[in-house]
């Protein structure tokens, strides 16, 4: 029977990073393992990057797990015909809830499946759950963060990740707020660049007792729509064929991207860039509260070069997409590389309807 490890939690939270060391783990021990991704849209950072790692992924696009439970099985099958996983991890979309009702139950109630749910961690960047929980002003809206504490309120284990970011001096606050907030939920507190802090978790969810509530949570489906619609979803993927300098035009897209959504002052969710060139292939990050420094963050680059942009930010699609547009327009037009579009996606999500199977 392949275990199957859930993993929720809000949208650059550190689920993938996790998953991925997890996995790495799974592989040394000569364990088969397999990942499934899941976002809006169709072209995925997290596939791209997994799959780099040659760890067997399989996605599910245009949706969240919630709505898109016949989707997950087809993939979950694919899975195991192409790898025999002993064991999966699942990564919702960091915009998704509700996810026992939805799937867990559905699963738990189909018996013969080779599937068995064993755990739903929902990660919180430790740094964002602490001004949630003290009631703090944040730059995302009510309804968004309505989803990140239905996620929250599903768990089975909350995984405070992101511990190395939050000051020393606040830990201890948080750890007693979220004692509170998820009474009896175990608190992992983590930083998964660690990889022991991911051995750590490993022995969390794979022990004898499943970490995983037995019944769903109540999820108002009007302002889960809404939270989800004001996350607008663009994707574009570029390529070039760039010299072995190629890494200053590399920073110089992804700094124009930033300065347009920061002159517009767009909050983001999260904006993930995948780098894949003849050097290597890497996933950069910008996160509610941490955008990084790209001129340092960027690794060299050479030869053919991709680049996919996914972004999740709190604005009107087609507005946003236009600033990016022109961001892309000019930064393309001053470059020798030749850069092509050569796939893009701009829209809000539909709201997620309760599925008739869900179950309480
Ligand atoms: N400092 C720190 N960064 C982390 C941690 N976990 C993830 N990150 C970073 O957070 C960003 C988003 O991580 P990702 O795994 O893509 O989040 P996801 O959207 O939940 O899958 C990446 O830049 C990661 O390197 C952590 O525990 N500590
Ligand atoms: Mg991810």
């Amino acid at each position: 029977m392949t275990r199957l490890h859930l993993v929720n939690g809000f949208l650059g939270s550190g689920k993938t990073t996790a998953i991925i060391e997890a996995a790495r783990r799974h592989v040394l021990r000569g364990e088969r393992v397999g990942v499934v991704t899941n976002d809006q849209g169709r072209y995925l950072v997290d596939t791209a990057f997994v799959s780099a790692q040659d760890i067997p992924v399989v996605q599910v696009t245009g949706g969240c797990f919630c709505c898109s439970y016949d989707q997950l099985l087809e993939v979950l099958t694919a899975l195991h015909e192409d790898a025999q996983p002993q064991v999966i991890y699942a990564e919702s979309v960091g915009s998704c809830a509700d996810l026992i009702a939805t799937v867990v139950r559905p699963l738990q109630g189909t018996p013969g499946r080779a599937v068995r749910c064993q755990s739903l961690s929902v990660f919180a960047d430790s740094r964002l759950l602490l001004h949630l929980l003290r009631g703090d002003t944040l730059p995302l809206g009510d309804d968004v963060l309505y989803i990140i504490e239905r996620q929250l309120a599903e768990a089975g284990l909350v995984v405070l990740n992101k511990w190395d970011l939050l000051h020393p001096q606040h830990r201890k606050e948080l750890l007693s707020l979220a004692a509170d907030a998820f009474a009896g939920v175990p608190l992992l507190p983590q930083n998964s660049l660690l990889p022991e802090e991911i051995a750590r978790w490993m022995e969390a969810i794979e022990g004898e007792e499943p970490a995983l509530p037995s019944a769903a949570v109540w999820v108002d489906y009007a302002r889960y729509g809404r939270g989800e619609t004001q996350l607008a979803w663009i994707d574009r993927a570029l390529l070039a064929r760039l010299p072995d300098q190629g890494r200053s035009e590399v920073v110089r897209l992804l700094q124009a991207i930033s300065e347009a959504l920061e002159a517009h002052q767009v909050p983001v969710a999260h904006v993930k860039w995948h780098l894949s060139s003849e050097t290597g292939t890497s996933k950069l990050s910008w996160t509610t509260l941490s955008q990084p420094d790209w001129a340092s963050a960027v690794p060299a680059v050479s030869g053919t070069t991709q680049l996919l942009l996914n972004a999740r930010i709190q604005a009107d699609s087609a507005q946003a997409g236009a600033w990016i547009d022109e961001a892309l327009a000019r930064a393309l037009a001053a470059s020798q590389a030749g850069w092509r579009i050569v796939a893009q996606e701009t829209f809000a999500p539909s709201p997620p309807q309760r599925p008739a199977r869900a179950l309480p």
